[in-house]
């Protein structure tokens, strides 16, 4: 026995219960704090959260606003997250960027690291790199949820992801 009375056993006993307690406070703060960073515009969807950044741009306009708040541009990996994506663009009713692109290698999507897509969800038809004349190299999500390549001149809704 120590000279509190305790044993370390009960010290530690005591220790882990401050800890609980702890965490559930921090638990909760957090809890709180994702409802009000996500209202009204950004979804989390298991580690991803995506946010609808409220401007149009063009390309490589769009990737700048994600790099500069440190994410980078929609990039949905599975049927959840292009729902997710989905609907903040039915929200705003307005085609929105997602990162990929064929710009290195013509029919070759990639995300901005390079790497080929795990999931795609192209409407019927797409990619058609089929815009007279210029090339479209960038891809479009459509409020339906369906993808479509576009000129990556083309000023569209800026969503991004963390
Ligand atoms: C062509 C047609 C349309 C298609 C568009 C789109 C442009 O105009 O094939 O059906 O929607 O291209 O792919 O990006
Ligand atoms: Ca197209």
């Amino acid at each position: 026995k120590g000279e509190s009375g305790l044993t370390e056993v009960d010290a530690v006993r005591q220790q882990v219960a401050v800890l609980e307690g702890h965490l559930r406070h921090l638990q909760n703060a957090f809890s709180q704090y994702k409802k009000a960073v996500l209202f009204p515009d950004g979804l989390a969807v298991g580690e991803k959260i995506f946010k609808m950044a409220g401007v149009v741009k063009s390309y490589s306009d769009a990737q700048q606003v994600c790099r500069e708040a440190r994410g980078q541009l929609a990039s949905p990996r599975s049927a959840a997250e292009n729902e997710a994506v989905t609907q903040l663009v039915r929200a705003q009713n307005k085609q929105a960027y997602l990162s990929m692109s064929d710009i290195s290698t013509e029919g070759r999507f990639t995300y901005p690291m390079g790497e080929s897509l795990v999931y795609s969800n192209w409407a019927s038809g797409e990619p058609n790199n089929n815009n007279d004349g210029q090339p479209e190299n960038c891809v479009e999500i459509y409020p339906e949820g369906k993808w479509n390549d576009v000129s990556c001149s083309k000023k569209l809704l800026v969503i991004c992801e963390f």
